[in-house]
């Protein structure tokens, strides 16, 4: 069992759960209490058949199998959405003053990834006023999940007075819509995109641009 205290560096109120569905460069931090013995630690790809294995020792006993069936891998994993900020994380409600649009769009034949249509560098600069609350509007219009980042804010997921985690890495489903709220406190012209390099380097990829 694990209990996850953390995502993206951010307090969460403590969930237990068996398993955490991670996109590429989201972080967890996770408490777990051993017995004794060897343990499974698994890590299993979505989509895929390969999982990579590591052993958990603290005492004597055989070792499971690396191909052996780890059952808390059957189970609906815990995901982001699922859980709450914990109070000094908490943003506090307030109205969007903007909400931007950013639809995940694709096209696997010629392998080209979008942002708004647009495909990095030929972006349409997300333009935005200091001191303002603004929401994100992610709406994945593809069949793969995209882990989306932005740099230099951390944003709560879904409406503040929900208390949603508070991330910087926030994996959008396929054909999910998920809105993001953050504050513009930290000027600069701060990259956004897909935090699966592949898609990235295939275009996936804006700025959020704002000035003191
Ligand atoms: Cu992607």
């Amino acid at each position: 069992m694990l209990t996850v205290t953390h995502t993206d560096g951010q307090p969460v109120t403590p969930r237990r759960t068996q398993s955490v569905l991670v996109g590429m460069a989201e972080r967890y931090d996770c408490v777990v209490t051993l017995g004794d013995g060897a343990f499974p630690l698994v890590a299993s790809a979505e989509g895929k058949d390969d999982r990579a294995f590591a052993l958990v020792r603290t005492g004597s006993g055989r070792a499971p199998s690396s191909t052996a069936n780890v059952r808390e891998l059957d189970q609906r994993p815990l995901l982001a959405t699922d859980l709450q900020a914990a109070e000094s994380a908490r943003l506090s409600p307030r109205r969007p003053d903007r909400t931007l649009s950013m639809k995940l769009g694709g096209n696997m034949q010629r392998y080209v990834w979008t942002i708004n249509d647009r495909r990095y560098p030929d972006h349409e600069p997300l333009v935005v006023s200091p001191n303002q609350r603004v929401r994100l509007l992610f709406e994945n219009a593809t069949m793969m999940p995209h882990p989306m980042h932005l740099h230099g804010h951390f944003f709560t997921l879904g409406d503040p007075a929900r208390n949603g985690a508070r991330k910087d890495t926030v994996l959008v489903l396929p054909h999910q819509r998920l809105a993001v709220d953050f504050d513009t406190d930290n000027p600069g012209q701060w990259l956004t995109h897909c935090h699966n390099e592949y898609h990235q380097a295939a275009g996936m990829a804006s700025v959020l641009s704002y000035r003191r």
